[in-house]
């Protein structure tokens, strides 16, 4: 019955600006008027909107800004990746559910979204802002022929991606990589990385890659706790955020830098990440569970570690941390 529905709305994406009939739709199909109009009320509550031109039939005048399979398809250039998508309105945790469909056997490049989550996270249990339709809350199962080593450079790659994909789609943004998770727009962050892992002692069963980022939110959609540090790409772009067209660009984007990573290692995508990244060069201060460092962000290596040059000339390798630039 869905794909009935899917297969009407993109024939009529594809009508382009013009009137489809209802009758057209139904011998092609090989349904009643009746069930194509029983579609097209289904289509109308999921916010799809219409003009019923007499004699012509059903002239498409606004599409939802929804996240649902069916606008991501439209855009969606991938082999892979969010080729199998499981769509929610309201989750605990976008990880929470990839994590149990990771166990499970979901293939390499699943993804899982979420309208809204009622319990998102960033590191070390910290709270993630996720309110219902206005950003994109997605995890996606990666599961890369590496060693969980190798693996913690990941969420370097995925920085580089998503970057990618907003520069791409909005070239007057100018999104900059803060090591190791955060994007940045004009000093504000926009997106979060946050990548757990499934392994064994010496293999990577999955990488759930869960990206959070503010696309539609005003100024005033932010709570007081991070109102001064977050922003939005609607905020920074001046214009709406077509969700499903980003969370397409990225995914393939995401698809092409993970097969590089795989091949040839991170060391292939440095010199991007370099390019793109607002830190090294900058003075830091970098918070890790034990200690607190300050220096000059000298340099990244080959397997995505940080260097940290102290004011004495002591190099540090800052594995895992909180950056202060
Ligand atoms: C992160 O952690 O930045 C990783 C965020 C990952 C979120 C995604 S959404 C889909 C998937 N499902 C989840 O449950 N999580 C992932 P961290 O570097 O620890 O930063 C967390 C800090 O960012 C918080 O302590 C706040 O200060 C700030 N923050 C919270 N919500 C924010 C938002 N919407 N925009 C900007 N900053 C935010």
């Amino acid at each position: 019955i869905n794909s009935i529905k899917d297969e009407i709305l993109k024939r009529l994406l594809a009508a382009n600006g013009e009137a489809v009939s209802g009758q057209d739709l139904a011998d092609v199909l090989g349904v009643s008027r009746t069930a194509i109009w029983k579609h097209m009320q289904t289509l109308q509550e999921e916010g799809y909107t219409f003009e019923t031109i007499k004699k012509k039939g059903y002239l498409l005048t606004g599409v939802p800004n929804s996240l649902s399979p069916t606008q991501i398809e439209l855009f969606l250039q991938t082999e892979h990746f969010g080729r199998e998508l499981h769509y929610y309105d309201v989750v605990d945790s976008t990880q929470t559910i990839a994590h149990k469909l990771a166990q499970e056997g979901a293939p390499h490049g699943t993804v899982v979204i979420g309208e809204e989550q009622t319990a998102g996270r960033g590191r070390m249990a910290r709270p993630w802002e996720s309110a219902h339709g206005t950003g994109i809350w997605m995890t996606v199962i990666v599961r890369p022929d590496v060693t969980p080593q190798q693996a913690s450079s990941y969420t370097l790659v995925v920085a580089v991606a998503i970057t990618m994909a907003i520069k791409t789609l909005y070239q007057h943004v100018e999104p900059a990589i803060k090591w190791p998770n955060d994007l940045l727009i004009n000093g504000k962050k926009c997106t979060g990385i946050l990548t757990e892992m499934q392994a064994e002692a010496d293999c990577v069963q999955a990488l759930l890659v869960g990206i959070g980022i503010n696309a539609n939110q005003g100024a005033a959609d932010f709570s007081p706790d991070i109102a001064e540090i977050a922003t939005s790409l609607r905020l920074e772009a001046g214009e709406e955020i077509n969700r499903a067209a980003l969370v397409a660009s990225i995914l393939q984007y995401l698809e092409q830098f993970t097969a590089l990573y795989v091949k040839e290692g991170f060391a292939s995508i440095k010199a991007l990440w370099e390019q793109l990244s607002c830190t090294i060069g900058q003075r830091i201060e970098v918070t890790t569970i034990r200690e607190r460092f300050e220096g000059v962000a000298s340099g990244i290596t080959n397997d995505g570690v940080l260097q940290l040059t102290q004011d004495d000339g002591t190099v540090r390798i800052i594995y895992a941390g909180d950056i202060k630039l």
